[in-house]
């Protein structure tokens, strides 16, 4: 899933274009409607033409809603930022737009709405001149019509095209979730919801109210209007929770996984740019929070902030700066340290300050890649980081402290797969590298051989493998010349018993991984759900009724039967309406 956020002046057809792109109202309060203005953050969600799903957080243009605007964008990887081609670039565009660029977003998409009021051209040169001394410069842009429906379909493949370019989120980080909303539903609790930008969470899951120290449980989890067992960033989550009253949780309040979260009353920051005036007072901005701080300036671009609340903050968190008197962005900020040591008087605030841009590249890089866990080596340069960590595989590095912990957290997880999976031999490797967070499967290849582990053909097992008879080896073999061909092609029952391949040497055939059991007397290669998932990601929309996934596969219902119900049941395809089509799930 991919979530952009929306930004603009008021009145320039934000929540009209949400509307019309998910068919959901944005505008969820009465008042909204009475006032026909968005106050507060709407949420609402579709599937783009490729099959991905958006969800859209739209903001309030309006400039006394201004907080609840940044709590909207300040953790949302890409911004719709709308202009009316009637009224052109108004002084909540400048406003959203410099809080887009002072939060560090890159990405994004310019939308010229009312384009059927007045021609675009001027409001779009405009706009596009505006972003050009930002952080979305060269975005592209679209000229659209909410009335008319004009440009929607352009719309949509540039949200599409976004959504490609957006970077793949650390599905294994600590999970870190900025409460936007929190209500009670009568029976089940409180439930909150967020965007998770990184990590994933779990029904079941322990989490922590960081504000109070308590400790939660995750009771369920939808993402998208949706019951699910998991939800992996970047993905719009509501979580239910047990035994929490919908006060002890509110916006700007964070749920936070493992030990790594400390909240921080005192951080040092790296300013992103230099300010005419750093106030003593002003309002922080991160994730979905908003919170009075003491700036105290160190060096010409570093401050130190004590925040009225500890914060769960970490080394390369952005926020921003804001003076609420003057109505004004007074800079982005970086956190450079959470935990910094008191100074106490001028000439130690300087010395603290000529330390903190001395920071040496490499301290910024192991801090970066701490955060992030695995980083290839082709993303330090552009950055301006350093290599660091430890070189794995296939031009990765990992954190050190990450690093340590796989092998025994892999040896774990696939003793438990081949427990309660007997007969499919080893875990697919896929859902290995998910359930770790690395990156690539050549990493998984290699926190496996750390492990003692083996991965070959597509799955993770332990190794201690099974010798066959000599004969069912020799058949065996000559079934994989065949796959190499027609890799979905089963051979017959009546072949197989023939051939001396009765249910105990096709049983051991499995569990020396040399086939899969996908049914009763049908057998296919080792890695044949992997590959089936990938055909079938192939098809348009990745969705597929039963005959068309069969053709696809080049095989017969006979195998197509149960390799379906084998990737429904290991959650990778799920029947979606009563016409019995399926779709390939996310992640
Ligand atoms: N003619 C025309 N009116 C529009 C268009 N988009 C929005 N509007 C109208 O402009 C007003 C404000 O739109 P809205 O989507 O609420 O703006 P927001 O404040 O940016 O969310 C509403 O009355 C809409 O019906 C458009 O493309 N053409
Ligand atoms: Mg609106």
């Amino acid at each position: 899933m991919h979530v952009v956020a929306t930004a603009g002046h008021v009145d320039h057809g934000k929540s009209t274009l949400v509307r019309l792109l998910t068919g959901m109202e944005p505008d969820r309060w009465a008042e909204e409607h009475r006032r026909g203005l968005t106050i507060d953050l709407g949420f609402a969600w579709t599937r783009l033409p490729s099959g991905a799903e958006l969800a859209i957080v739209d903001v309030p243009g309006h400039e006394r809603f201004v907080p609840n605007m940044l709590a909207g964008v300040g953790h949302v990887p890409a911004a719709l930022l709308v202009v009316a081609a009637d009224e052109g670039w108004m002084p909540q565009s400048d406003e959203h737009l410099a809080a887009l660029h002072a939060f560090g977003v890159r990405h994004g998409i310019l939308a010229v709405s009312r384009s059927d009021l007045a021609p675009p051209e001027r409001a779009m040169a405009e706009a596009r001149e505006r972003l050009a001394r930002t952080s979305l410069a060269g975005a592209r842009a679209v000229a659209v019509s909410g009335a008319t429906g004009e440009g929607l379909d352009a719309l949509r493949a540039e949200l599409d095209a976004l959504a490609a370019a957006l970077p793949a989120p650390d599905t294994g980080a600590p999970v870190r979730l900025w409460v936007d909303r929190s209500f009670a539903i009568k029976g089940a609790g409180t439930v909150v919801t967020g965007t998770l930008p990184a990590g994933t969470i779990e029904v079941g899951d322990e989490l922590r109210i960081s504000r109070t120290g308590r400790t939660v449980r995750v009771r369920s989890l939808q993402t998208l209007g949706r019951d699910v067992p998991a939800a992996s960033a970047v993905a719009r989550v509501a979580v239910n929770l047990r035994g929490v009253d919908r006060h002890d949780l509110v916006r700007g309040d964070t749920l936070v996984g493992g030990a790594a979260w400390k909240p921080t009353a005192t951080v040092d920051v790296r300013l992103r740019a230099a300010p005419e005036r750093l106030p003593r007072h002003a309002m922080l901005h991160v994730g979905s929070a908003a919170v009075p701080v003491v700036v105290r300036p160190l060096g010409e671009l570093t401050a130190r902030l004590r925040p009225a609340e500890a914060l769960p903050l970490t080394a390369g968190d952005r926020g921003l700066l804001r003076d609420p008197g003057r109505h004004l962005i007074v800079a982005g900020v970086t956190v450079l340290d959470p935990a910094p040591a008191p100074v106490r008087g001028r000439g130690a605030a300087r010395a603290r300050g000529a330390e903190l841009e001395r920071l040496s590249v490499e301290e910024r890089s192991r801090g970066e890649l701490r955060r992030r866990r695995f980083m290839a080596e082709a993303e330090f340069g552009p950055r301006g980081l350093a290599p660091v960590g430890r070189p794995v595989a296939g031009g990765w590095r990992a954190d050190p402290g990450t690093w340590r912990d796989l092998p025994r957290t892999l040896a774990a997880e696939v003793a438990e797969w081949e427990e309660a999976r007997p007969l499919e031999r080893g875990m697919p490797a896929e859902a290995a590298r998910q359930r770790l967070g690395v990156p690539t499967n050549e990493v998984l290849g290699a926190v496996a051989a750390a492990a003692g582990l083996r991965l070959a053909g597509g799955r993770v097992a332990s190794r201690s493998g099974e010798t066959l008879p000599a004969r069912v080896s020799a058949v065996l073999a000559e079934l994989e010349s065949r796959w190499r061909a027609e890799p979905f092609v089963a051979p017959g029952a009546e072949e197989l018993r023939d051939r001396g391949l009765g249910p105990r040497e096709v049983a051991a055939a499995a569990r020396a991984g040399r086939v899969l059991r996908v049914g009763d007397g049908v057998v296919l290669p080792p890695d044949a759900d992997v590959r089936a998932l990938e055909v079938l990601c192939g098809l348009p929309g990745q969705t597929f009724t039963l005959s068309e996934a069969r053709r696809a596969l080049g095989t017969t219902r006979r195998v197509a039967v149960p390799l379906l119900e084998l990737l429904d049941r290991q959650g990778r395809t799920e029947r979606v309406s009563a016409d019995a089509r399926r779709v390939v799930r996310d992640g």
